[in-house]
């Protein structure tokens, strides 16, 4: 692939957007290539993706704004599915995905970075919304995964005032989980993936699957989705070794040992 990296460290997975002589921007071919690195994902092996953005200056500075300035009502609108659908599939991945914002994350950027489960950034990170200043809405679901992070409020301004905000704003409102020093990124990104790892792939998936379903619900329709979900983790090996490993560490301390989760 031209514009995506896609590297596989033991149980995680890199995938960096490679086109930084246009600030990594997402054009027709980098989401196409996104698409089928996502597609080639194999979530039995894979227990963590983390997405970044190639070079130490932008995450992803937008969609294509050359490829996009003379789309007609219809290609506008076509653009805009596609950018939904793939970001969407990050989205419902059946692996936690954490966006390692190494620098511009302005329109698509942020978008693409609100798709992921978990967004950490770099000092020098840089977010916003800056689509009413080029005389369009946010199109890859900047209107509604934005407000449900940092509330309606907080969205609203970014949205309508098209003002950037620097990483320690993002971490402030709660766009970001946490602030790195640039040269740390990654390691974080990829001790972070590491933790996720560890744990029972089984249950991990079924906690996103929890959480991205329930929001969409409510409350009594969501806790129904957390108990078929809870459910169907038990006569899994997973859970069996899991709280035999609890028991047996209760009942004899030096027998505890890390379970190694087999994802079945
Ligand atoms: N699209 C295309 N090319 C870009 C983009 C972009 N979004 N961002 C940067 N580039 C290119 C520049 O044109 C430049 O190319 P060249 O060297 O050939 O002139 C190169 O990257 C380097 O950029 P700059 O020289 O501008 O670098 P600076 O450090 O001076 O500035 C900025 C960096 C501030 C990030 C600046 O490049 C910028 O403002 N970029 C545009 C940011 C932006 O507005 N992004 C939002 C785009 S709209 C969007 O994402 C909507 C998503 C939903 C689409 C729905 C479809 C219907």
């Amino acid at each position: 692939m031209a514009f995506i990296n896609l590297e596989k460290k033991e149980k995680i997975a890199v995938i960096t957007i490679n086109r930084p002589e246009a600030l990594n921007a997402l054009n027709s071919a980098v989401l196409d290539e996104l698409e089928a690195a996502i597609d080639s994902i194999d979530v039995n092996e894979t227990r963590a993706l983390v997405i970044t953005g190639a070079g130490e200056k932008s995450f992803v500075a937008g969609a294509d704004i050359g490829e996009m300035s003379s789309l007609s009502k219809a290609e506008g609108e076509a653009f805009g599915k596609k950018g939904n659908d793939i970001f969407r599939k990050i989205e419902t991945l059946p692996v936690p995905v954490i966006a390692a914002i190494n620098g511009f994350a302005l329109g698509g950027g942020c978008e693409l970075s609100m798709s992921c489960d978990i967004r950490i950034a770099a000092d020098s990170a840089i977010f916003g919304q800056p689509e009413v200043g080029l005389g369009i809405t946010p199109g890859f679901g900047g209107t509604q995964r934005l407000a449900r992070i940092v509330g309606p409020g907080m969205a609203k301004q970014m949205i309508y005032t098209a003002r950037n905000i620097k990483a320690d704003e993002a971490l402030r409102i709660g766009l970001v989980n946490a602030v790195y020093p640039l040269s740390d990124l990654m390691a974080e990104a990829e001790k972070l993936a590491g933790t996720i790892a560890k744990n029972a792939p089984i249950a991990v998936r079924a906690c996103k699957k929890a959480i991205n379903d329930g929001l969409e619900a409510g409350m009594d329709d969501a806790l129904v989705i957390e108990e078929k979900l809870f459910g169907g983790c038990f006569e899994s090996w997973d859970q069996k070794e899991g709280m035999a490993n609890f028991l047996r560490k209760k009942d004899d301390p030096a027998k505890v040992k890390i379970v190694d989760f087999k994802n079945e």
